[in-house]
């Protein structure tokens, strides 16, 4: 008698057809085969083995290089469902017309079938998935991403509790391209890419799409977040997750060298992009990270914005993207200042300054967790760590203060329903437009946002011990169009504010859109920032939040009636709060 897996796994062989079928172990020698396989086909290279032992760099198709939101679609029975933030396909059209696509899509190639689990493989928070891909690279990045092989098909023995997700690159055809979601039946398929957030189904398309569904239907919270423990002096870790729209320092920020070590505040990784959560016995809400990898932006990423990834990524990591130097070393713009002079561009060509950038700017590196220095003693803790802070942020050139608290839970999750940001390369389309993007789930939420945005009310409800709910802006600008703030390890300092606050201790006043430190609130001891430019960071300006509150109006409307009641009481109050405040004040 053969498993559901077994069954599934034929179905889709009968369609692909594939010349071999592959079941992936996860052992280091099929991870070592994957590479060498992959340096056959032409597009991964060794890299230095003295100096980045066990890395490759592999570069993909020109035109698929970063996750494409217009061809993702939610794929549910009802239109409604998937709300008016997703792109919606019926699920009978979503199948016949991927199912034309995938049809001998395999043919005179290896499926592999990968088995993977996303969470500690102990947890009982973690959930199985299953993908069968014809992409070597696929493999090795799952390997290093998630608990792939053995551990998984053991831990799922003949059950038919797993997500199954179907992956071909097909011809790579931008216009043969989609990425489609049945959360109703659980099921991934995905055709046409092989970048990361489109070909490792379990990212973005299980651990936040499906996820997020299921997560709902059984009572918990799939988020786009970081998870970080703040340690304070005397040991005490108090941890908070994090949620920033794609490429805004997510894992720069979980894997931080604290400015204020030396004062005993030290920051531990549990994540960088993707929290589970769940309420815990004790009343707190507990995060797993359902990764066991990082699939860092590199462009910008160097010794002084993130050194312990600097140092991790020295072995067993896989660079997409980025250039290589004459001694076949990784390098991307913003890694040290002056380019190395004979150097292949990203494509693999001789690279020369007027051609625009070496490294494509959405190019990243894929890293083992563990591999790196400020990694959580209790990241693979079961039971997940105890969440005492949610923080909300994105880019914004004006507007948001460094930092303020909300006035609770309701009005948290009016703020983050409300967050927005301007657009990086992470994903295909314009860079640096602003974009409305709710707890950064806009491109990751399988199901329609207002009920979403319920799901946070009602579990809100139900943790008896809720987060404080913080916001976010360390990009703001000044007048001359420089940051304000310097960002990075001293991000560190905010962090300290929102422990205290979080102690009950910190000084704060209260704004119309909520807490904001007092000036003299954070330790800036050894920091280059005047008082005058404190206060510019911590500005509330009644007249640009009422232009704000207006356009946030107008994006709700999209909901229609099904946004919660909740929210708008929250946006009316708002408005009644900024209309108050007297004229002439800032
Ligand atoms: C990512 C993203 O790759 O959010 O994490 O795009
Ligand atoms: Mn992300």
């Amino acid at each position: 008698m053969s498993t559901p897996l077994e069954q599934w796994v034929e179905s889709v062989a009968r369609l692909t057809r594939p010349a071999k079928i592959t079941w992936c172990d996860g052992s280091e020698d099929e991870a070592a085969r994957m590479q060498e396989q992959l340096i056959r086909e032409g597009q991964t290279v060794r890299l230095n083995d003295k100096t980045y032992p066990n890395c490759y760099l592999h570069r993909s198709d020109p035109t698929d290089v970063a996750r494409t939101e217009k061809v993702t679609f939610i794929c549910t029975r009802e239109r409604e469902n998937a709300g008016p933030t997703n792109n919606w396909m019926a699920p009978a059209e979503a199948r016949q017309t991927l199912s034309r696509l995938f049809d001998g899509s395999m043919k005179d190639r290896t499926m592999y079938v990968v088995p993977y689990i996303l969470g500690p493989a102990a947890s009982p928070q973690s959930r199985i998935g299953v993908e069968v891909t014809d992409s070597a690279y696929v493999v090795a990045s799952m390997k290093i991403m998630s608990r792939m092989g053995k551990v998984a098909l053991d831990r799922l023995g003949s059950s038919s509790d797993f997500v199954p997700g179907m992956h071909s690159l097909g011809d790579l055809n931008p216009d043969r391209r989609y990425i489609a979601h049945f959360p109703e039946e659980k099921l991934i398929w995905s055709i046409g890419s092989g970048y990361g957030g489109n070909a490792l189904l379990g990212k973005k398309c299980f651990a936040l799409r499906i996820a997020s569904w299921m997560a709902r239907e059984q009572g918990w919270m799939a988020e786009h977040m970081l998870i970080l423990g703040l340690e304070s002096p005397g040991g005490k870790v108090t941890y908070m997750a994090a949620a920033f729209p794609s490429a805004c320092g997510k894992t720069n920020l979980a894997m931080m060298v604290s400015a204020l070590e030396n004062e005993g505040y030290r920051v531990w990784t549990i994540g960088d992009d993707i929290a589970w959560l769940q309420v815990g016995a004790d009343g707190y809400l507990h995060a797993i990270n359902p990764e066991a990898g990082f699939f860092g932006v590199a462009p910008g990423t160097n010794e002084k914005t993130n050194p312990n990834v600097m140092s991790a990524i020295r072995r067993n990591s896989i660079f997409t993207n980025t250039a290589m130097t004459s001694r076949q070393e990784p390098w991307w713009e913003g890694m040290d200042s002056i380019p190395p002079t004979d150097m292949l561009d990203w494509q693999g060509r001789q690279w020369d300054s007027s051609k625009g950038p070496a490294a494509q700017a959405n190019s990243r590196y894929t890293v083992p967790a563990v591999q790196s220095s400020s990694i959580s003693p209790r990241w693979e803790d079961p039971g997940g760590v105890p969440i005492s802070a949610f923080i909300f942020g994105g880019r914004r050139a004006r507007l948001a203060p460094l930092v303020y608290e909300a006035n609770n839970w309701q009005h948290g999750v009016y703020v983050a329903a409300t967050m927005a940001s301007e657009t990086t390369a992470a994903i295909t389309g314009a860079v640096g437009v602003t974009r409305r993007d709710p707890m950064a789930m806009l491109p990751f939420c399988g199901y329609n946002m207002a009920d979403y945005f319920g799901h946070w009310l009602e579990m809100g409800r139900n943790i008896p011990h809720p987060p404080k709910i913080f916001h976010v802006n360390w990009f703001r600008k000044g007048d001359d169009g420089k940051f304000l703030w310097p960002g990075y390890g001293e991000n560190v300092r905010v962090l300290k504010w929102m422990l205290e606050r979080i102690e009950g201790k910190a000084a704060a006043t209260e704004t119309p859109i909520g807490v904001v430190p007092t000036p003299d609130a954070l330790t800036l001891d050894g920091l280059d920032v005047t008082r005058k430019t404190m206060l510019e960071l911590l500005s509330v300006d009644p007249a640009a939040w009422i232009k704000e509150h207006e356009d946030v109006g107008r994006f709700f409307q999209e909901f229609g009636d099904r946004l919660p009641d909740e929210l708008r009481d929250e946006h009316r109050r708002l408005g009644e709060r900024l209309q108050s405040v007297p004229a002439g004040s800032k």
